[in-house]
């Protein structure tokens, strides 16, 4: 696919610019077939990656690059933005709504004939609110700003794609993952100090504003070893949502496997922590919930070996992941927090000790499939249906 006429008036200048840059030898080669959503779709789920058009420079300016639309668009059912539609991209400053990200990805989805889905309403973290929200004056009466600020985006932005949004995080990493307790945040404090509150609210306008969307809360505990507070703490809160009958309809499994991006994370995993994993999808699925893949990605940071013994390992960590979560009937979308490495948001992390790119998507900076290609198209093969 070469930058057409529509995608020139779908994209910005700068990710013009950077598209004009890529090298013309790069023509898109062509993604195999079956494709990986068509796989997906025998059993009844849909493939789809994250896709972003930040800054187009960066691993965040995937969209920018023709290559890239080319890949999503041969083997995703779906995409999401990865930045668009976060509250600092969507409200910028106090009451100023910015939509021109979410509604260039919605009309290059229609165009392609993929859906979208919505990451995310409220990033439940002190880190990724924009200044404004941190140093919000809330006023005489703080829980009545507070709920005034999260109604006023949450409905604005609902509304804005109603039913051309079918799912969304409604609720992002809320669960503090070194504690296993619910994070603070402005919102909460000025709400008395009672994070539950604040998902409770978010939850029920979501609903009341799109009463047929998915409504997912989303995180990233995860199987291996040092999760384990992380993925009580989501338990619990889980559970107290549906005591309280929280519209929550799924668990967002984010799914960055393999390993840590801080010095001393623990990489390994073993049957122990495969049997505690299940045991933990059996309870979040045995309180009703549904479960979908949001972010997966592969961490290869701790791999050693040349390139094809690491993508070979990288293949066989996330065949093993992806088989334990297909057998689930209740995991519906899976989707990969990027399709090529050269755009992953990991390779702005830590790096290798041996400083060479990480290689954690599906395809390559050469814009070829990889091993990782053919462990989740041989995963959705071999998988259970999905019914609700
Ligand atoms: O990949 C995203 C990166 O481009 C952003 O700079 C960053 C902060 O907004 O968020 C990254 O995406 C995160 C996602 O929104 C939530 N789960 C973890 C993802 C990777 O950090």
């Amino acid at each position: 696919m070469d930058v057409t006429r529509r995608d020139s008036l779908l994209l910005g200048a700068g990710a013009l610019a950077a598209a004009a840059a890529a090298p013309l030898h790069a023509a898109p080669a062509a993604t195999p077939k079956p494709s990986l959503n068509a796989v997906a779709k025998r059993r009844g789920r849909r493939f789809g990656s994250a896709v972003g058009m930040g800054r187009p420079h960066h691993v965040e300016g995937a969209f920018a690059d023709p290559r890239y639309r080319a890949v999503v668009a041969g083997e995703c059912g779906l995409i999401v933005p990865e930045n668009e539609l976060k509250w600092s991209w969507v409200q910028p400053a106090p009451g100023v709504f910015d939509f021109s990200g979410g509604d260039r990805l919605l009309a290059w989805a229609t165009a392609h004939g993929l859906a979208l889905r919505g990451h995310n309403l409220v990033w439940h973290h002190p880190k990724w609110w924009p200044a404004w929200v941190t140093n919000h004056d809330f006023g005489a009466r703080p829980s009545s700003e507070a709920e005034r600020l999260l109604t006023t985006h949450i409905d604005t932005v609902c509304r804005r794609y109603g039913s051309r949004i079918g799912s969304w995080d409604v609720i992002n990493e809320a669960v503090d993952a070194q504690t296993g307790e619910m994070r603070e945040t402005v919102f909460s404090r000025a709400m008395g100090g009672r994070p539950d509150d604040v998902l409770d609210l978010c939850f029920r306008t979501a609903r009341a504003a799109v009463p047929h969307c998915q409504l997912v809360y989303n995180d990233y505990m995860s199987w291996e070893p040092g999760n384990e507070k992380h993925r009580n703490g989501v338990l619990r809160l889980l559970e107290r949502l549906k005591k309280r009958g929280t519209p929550v309809d799924a668990l967002g499994v984010q799914s960055h496997i393999g390993s840590g991006n801080n010095e001393g994370d623990p990489s390994i995993f073993g049957p122990h922590d495969e049997r505690t994993w299940r045991r933990f999808l059996d309870d979040v699925t045995g309180m009703g919930y549904q479960l979908l893949i949001t972010e997966f990605d592969v961490n290869d940071r701790g791999i050693k070996g040349d390139i094809a013994q690491r993508d070979r390992a990288v293949a066989d960590y996330a065949r093993a992941y992806l088989d334990l979560m297909l057998s689930y009937p209740q995991l519906g979308d899976v989707l990969a927090w990027g399709m090529t490495d050269d755009r992953s948001w990991l390779q702005e992390r830590p790096p290798r000790a041996d400083a060479l790119p990480k290689r954690p998507c599906p395809y390559g900076a050469d814009y070829r499939p990889k091993p990782l290609r053919t462990a989740i198209a041989a995963a959705f093969a071999g998988a259970r249906s999905h019914h609700r």
